[in-house]
Parts: structure tokens; C-alpha cells; sequence
């Protein structure tokens, strides 16, 4: 039990404490070494608080010490061999229906539009396929907001087509996993209606509904699309609480109605044959009781007030192990939770093989450097990927299972945050495949990845229609000018992985005056090669991880098993470096740059064969 008598130094030896500080250094843009150099780490809890005076609330460690000490448990790194499953195998294609392939030339991906794939995806080599909701939604935030989880999408198809789509995907030798998102509905969801129409509806209570007058919401938290997590509805007094947009609001995990009919609606899919479930952001279903307030500082930090008492909640193991244990084993069901705002340690809780949670997470720590947030304009130091993929390696032992990906629907793409030089694109988009499919760990590639996509240029507003977007353009309009607005929002918004790929379909009108990108056919080819190279032996899916050099710029590792080995050497930078790796009677397999000579070239990637 920790005190604000304990030392910064035992704060920072517990699992969850050293999260939360490398989180908070993180965001302030400091290395760890802030908290590890002695003055620092033997000083107390109370005496730091009082340290920086104004910039941090002292209630900010009552908060830490109360996470800290709710999590009495731990997980030991296991060094026994990889346990085999398929999906430690499997290298995952993520698509995003509304924009993958359009059938019918309306401008939206559709589901005979991703039937009409699956020979692309065979052929390019992954091997399962994670689908963004399809589920039937009014649309605010693209799907994430459900309103009937067991219907389609008319603008996707219908369910006669979703069935055929996981046939064909079966009958391909693929497997297929729906996204679930069961932390909040729609607001046109039937068991919402209800709640908000019928006080005596037992369905009151699967929300977070709160009688109130108009100017007090229940308490201080944010939604991360701008504006409080609280939403009025005048006519019932009530407010409600929506951690996302103002249609999306929370489930209340508390309620044991609530879970039963999730569980059986996660089983029905089930019954149907999918293969398991990327889970929408899965650890903040469980809230703390009360609802309290926020605490300033992490606000300010986090730029999100009330986080700390969501992001690793009191039942959250409880629920997780319920899902599992009453829906997806008796299935066999494999599972990802999106989670934002774990670290390492926290992840390791959720996914340790023995603690029958989660397969793995997506945590989302790797995808901005120290200091910078999403829509900040910087290039992006893959020293620092190394170092910070490094510890997690070095932590995760043998029980827990990396996820590796640098993109997804919610974010820009990373080759155009690693240089504003267009010209090097496709040699990081390269290196970034290398690293994705050799280290330890399940690849997550995103729909374009393999075409070597970067960022597009968005000239107007108009072109940007994600709920974020729009909530961020709402709450700066006053103050900043249309091109400001812009600029930052080209730097960073989610519309840049949400444009109908080339290939699939004339861009809609939204999407006017968007130049649309040419796929680059030497990327693809090297997806190719590398997932043919990851299928022919097991050594990136189970081998052992040895790093040869970490020197700046460089990244050299040894992957082996059973006295099989590759050696792959990365340059992390525009400049062009000697390479470290003395190749003995070692082949070269794969060169991303076969045409350069002598020292290797700007973001180089070689494998060897030993
Ligand atoms: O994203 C969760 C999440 O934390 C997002 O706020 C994310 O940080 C943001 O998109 C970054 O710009 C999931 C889904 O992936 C996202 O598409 C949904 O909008 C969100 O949940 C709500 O369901
Ligand atoms: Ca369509």
C-alpha cells in the first residue's frame, strides 16, 4: 500500500505507477530518466507534489495512488517457448468498409465490394481480416455508434450479403473478425429509447442517465470529440453520459441486465461463425462508482478531464474475464482490445495468457514521440520507435503478445509523420512493413499500407466529414482562421485513412478536389515478398528476439528458432549510415533498396538469412 509518504522511486517500481509516470513524461515531452535519477526517486510523494507549485494539483497523486493501489496483482514475464495459435500466425488486414471498395458506385465501400477483394487479399498473403463495425448505425461516427447490433448497414449490404462474405472468407482459408464496440450505443438504439422513454424500464439503468437541471452536468469529464462528456435531455431532466460523440452513449457495465444481453448478442455472432473481435475501446467500460470528478492536472496533461477513473477501472479485469469466460471460449473466440491509454504494465494485466482476459491490445503510446500530440506538424524519430518497441519486448516474456502496426482508421498515416520529403515515402513505407512483419509479435496491416499510401492534401473543410474533425473545427472556429484550422487538421486528422483506396471506386462528392494517390507497385511487391517470407517458417511468428544494435539510427536484430536465423538491419534516418551487420556466410533476402550501392540508403531495410 503506497502513501504520499512513499518515495517517487517505490511510485515508480509498481507496475501500474511506472504506466502512469511514463504516460505523464510522455505527454510532457521528459525521458524517464526525470524520475529514475536518485535526488528525484528518493524524494516522497508529498514533497514532489509540492515541488511545482501550479502546475500540479495535489489531488493528481491521490488520484495515482488510488490506481496504484487498487491493482494488487502482477504478471511475470514467462521465458518458456511461444505457445502456438493460429492468430500468433496470422498476419491481420484491417478494412474499413466505408472506404475499402465500392460495388455500386455510390461512393461507399460495401460488402459485395469486399467479396470482390478476397482474391487481392489471398494473393497479397494475410490471413485474417478485422472489419470496422457494419453494423447498423445512424452513421455519426461512421458505425461506431450502433444503433442494432444484429443488422447490416443498408449502405453495406444486407445480412444475406455478410453471410456471404464470411463464407467466401472461410472458403479462401481466411478468417474473419468483427469489430465490437460495446462501450457506448447509439443513441437510436432500442435499449436507449427505452431507457430515456420509460422510467420504470429496467433499461434505465444500462446508461449512464442522471436526473439534473441544465446548467450542472453530473460532473467535470470531456469527450474526446470536444465539448463535456454530458449530454441534456430536456424534456426527462436526465443527463447523459457520452465519452464520444453526442450519439454515442455510454453502456453501464454496472447493470447485470446489460451484460447478459451483450454476452448474447457477442454469441450470436458467434453462432454465425466469426472468429473473434477487435474490441472498441474495451478498458473504459468499467467506471469508477460515483462518477468523480476529474483531476485538473491529468486534464491538463492529457488533454481529456476524467480519464483516471476510466482508463483502468475497478471491475475492468472482472468484466473482461466474464466475456471470456461466458462468451468467447466456449467458441474459441480470439480477441483484441483496443486500449487506449494502457502502458506496458497495464497491457501485460489484460493479456497475460494465464489471466484469461485478452489476447492482446492495441495501446497506442508508440504512434506520437515525447511532447507531441496528434495534430501537432513534426516529424516523427524512429529512434525512438526502437526504444520504446524495445521495452515492451524486453517486458512482455513469453505470456503476452505484442500487436505491431503503425496505422489504423483513427489516425494519419505514419509515413508521411516520419518526413514531410515525399520522395522518401516509399522507402519508409518499406521499412515500416519490414519492422511490422519481423518483429516478434501479430502484424496489423491497414488497408493501403501495402500500396505505399501517405497523407492527402485536403484543401477545403468541406472534404473532412469525421465526427472529430467536425467537433474540433466547432470548438475553434471563433479563434483560429479556416487555413489555420486546415493545417493542423491535414497534420493530423483520421480523414487522411478514410478516403475510398484507390482501386475501389470514384471518390464521392464529399471527397471532391481530393487528389486521389497512385499505388506504388514496389511497395506492394515488397508486402508481398515479406508475408510469402513470414509464412515459410515459424521464426517471426514464435522465434526468439535478439538485439545486435540499437546505436542511433539503427536497428539490428536476430530473430531464430531451431537453429534458423535472420538478421534484419533497419536505418531509421534520411542520412545514410554504414551498415553494423557483418554478414558472414549469411544471404541477403530482402533489400528495400536493391539499386543502391555502397553505405545504406535513407530509411534502408535489409534481411539476411544466416
Ligand atoms: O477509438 C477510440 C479512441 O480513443 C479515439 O478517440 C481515438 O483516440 C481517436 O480516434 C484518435 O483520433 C475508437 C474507434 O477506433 C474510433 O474510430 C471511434 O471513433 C471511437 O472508438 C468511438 O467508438
Ligand atoms: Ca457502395
Amino acid at each position: 500500500m503506497l502513501t504520499l509518504d512513499s518515495t517517487i522511486g517505490e511510485l515508480y517500481r509498481t507496475p501500474i505507477g511506472r504506466d502512469l509516470a511514463d504516460k505523464m513524461l510522455l505527454q510532457a515531452g521528459l525521458p524517464q530518466s526525470t524520475l529514475t535519477n536518485p535526488l528525484v526517486s528518493h524524494m516522497k510523494i508529498r514533497s514532489a507534489a509540492k515541488l511545482l507549485p501550479g502546475k500540479i494539483d495535489p489531488s493528481l497523486f491521490d488520484a495515482i495512488l488510488s490506481l496504484v493501489n487498487r491493482e494488487p496483482e502482477t504478471v511475470t514475464p514467462s521465458k518458456a517457448p511461444v505457445k502456438p495459435a493460429w492468430w500468433k500466425e496470422a498476419v491481420f488486414y484491417q478494412i474499413y468498409p466505408r472506404s475499402f471498395c465500392d460495388s455500386n458506385g455510390d461512393g461507399i465501400g460495401d460488402i459485395p465490394g469486399i467479396i470482390s477483394r478476397l482474391d487481392y487479399l489471398k494473393d497479397l498473403g494475410v490471413d485474417a481480416l478485422w472489419l470496422s463495425p457494419v453494423y447498423d448505425s445512424p452513421n455519426d461516427d461512421n458505425g461506431y455508434d450502433i444503433r442494432d447490433y444484429r443488422a447490416i448497414l443498408a449502405e453495406f449490404g444486407t445480412m444475406e450479403d455478410f453471410d456471404r462474405l464470411l463464407a467466401e472468407v472461410h472458403a479462401r482459408g481466411m478468417r474473419l473478425i468483427m469489430d465490437l464496440v460495446i462501450n457506448h450505443t447509439s443513441d437510436e438504439h432500442a435499449w436507449f429509447r427505452e431507457a430515456l422513454d420509460d422510467p420504470s424500464s429496467p433499461r434505465r439503468n444500462y446508461y449512464f442517465l442522471k436526473p439534473g437541471t441544465p446548467d450542472a452536468p453530473p460532473n467535470n469529464w470531456g469527450s474526446f470529440f470536444s465539448g463535456p462528456a454530458w449530454r441534456y435531455f430536456p424534456e426527462e431532466g436526465l443527463w447523459g453520459l457520452h465519452l464520444f460523440s453526442k450519439k454515442q452513449m455510454d453502456l453501464n457495465w454496472e447493470d447485470d441486465g446489460l451484460r447478459r444481453e451483450v454476452l448474447d448478442m457477442i454469441r450470436w455472432w458467434l453462432e454465425k461463425g466469426v472468429d473473434g473481435f477487435r474490441m472498441d475501446v474495451i478498458n473504459y467500460i468499467s467506471k469508477d462508482p460515483g462518477l468523480p470528478a476529474g483531476d485538473p492536472t491529468v486534464a491538463g496533461l492529457i488533454g481529456f478531464c476524467g480519464v483516471e477513473h476510466y482508463i483502468y477501472g475497478p471491475r475492468l479485469h472482472e468484466f473482461l474475464k466474464q466475456i471470456r469466460r461466458e462468451a468467447f471460449d466456449p467458441y474459441g473466440a480470439f480477441s483484441v482490445g483496443e486500449c487506449p491509454g494502457l502502458g506496458m504494465n497495464m497491457s501485460r494485466m489484460v493479456t497475460a495468457e494465464e489471466r484469461k482476459e485478452l489476447d492482446m491490445v492495441f495501446s497506442f503510446d508508440h504512434l506520437e514521440t515525447p511532447g507531441h500530440g496528434k495534430y501537432d506538424d513534426y516529424e516523427y524519430d524512429l529512434n525512438w520507435y526502437r526504444d520504446h518497441i524495445l521495452q515492451w519486448i524486453e517486458n512482455y516474456g513469453t505470456n503476452c503478445r505484442l500487436s505491431l502496426f503503425f496505422n489504423n482508421h483513427d489516425n494519419p498515416r505514419m509515413v508521411s509523420k516520419v518526413s514531410r520529403n515525399k520522395a522518401l515515402h516509399p522507402y519508409i513505407a518499406k521499412l515500416l512493413a519490414v519492422l511490422q512483419l519481423t518483429l516478434p509479435g501479430t502484424p496489423f496491416i491497414y488497408q493501403g499500407d501495402e500500396m505505399g499510401l501517405s497523407n492527402y492534401e485536403f484543401t477545403s473543410l468541406d472534404q473532412i466529414t469525421d465526427v472529430e474533425a467536425k467537433g474540433f473545427i466547432a470548438e475553434n472556429r471563433a479563434r483560429m482562421s479556416e487555413a489555420e484550422m486546415l493545417r493542423i487538421l491535414n497534420a493530423g486528422t483520421r480523414e487522411h485513412t478514410r478516403v475510398l483506396l484507390p482501386g475501389g471506386g470514384q471518390l464521392p462528392p464529399w471527397h471532391a478536389g481530393v487528389t486521389q494517390q497512385t499505388p506504388d507497385p514496389e511497395v506492394e511487391e515488397s508486402y508481398r515478398f515479406l508475408l510469402k517470407l513470414r509464412r515459410s517458417s515459424k521464426v517471426f511468428p514464435y522465434g526468439t528476439f535478439e538485439l545486435i544494435s540499437d546505436k542511433k539510427n539503427a536497428f539490428v536484430y536476430r530473430r531464430s528458432l531451431n537453429g534458423k536465423s535472420y538478421v534484419i538491419e533497419c536505418n531509421l534516418a534520411a542520412e545514410p549510415r554504414k551498415p553494423l551487420y557483418k554478414p558472414k556466410k549469411s544471404r541477403l533476402v530482402f533489400d528495400s533498396q536493391p539499386l543502391h550501392t555502397g553505405d545504406l540508403g535513407p530509411y534502408h531495410a535489409q534481411i539476411w538469412e544466416e
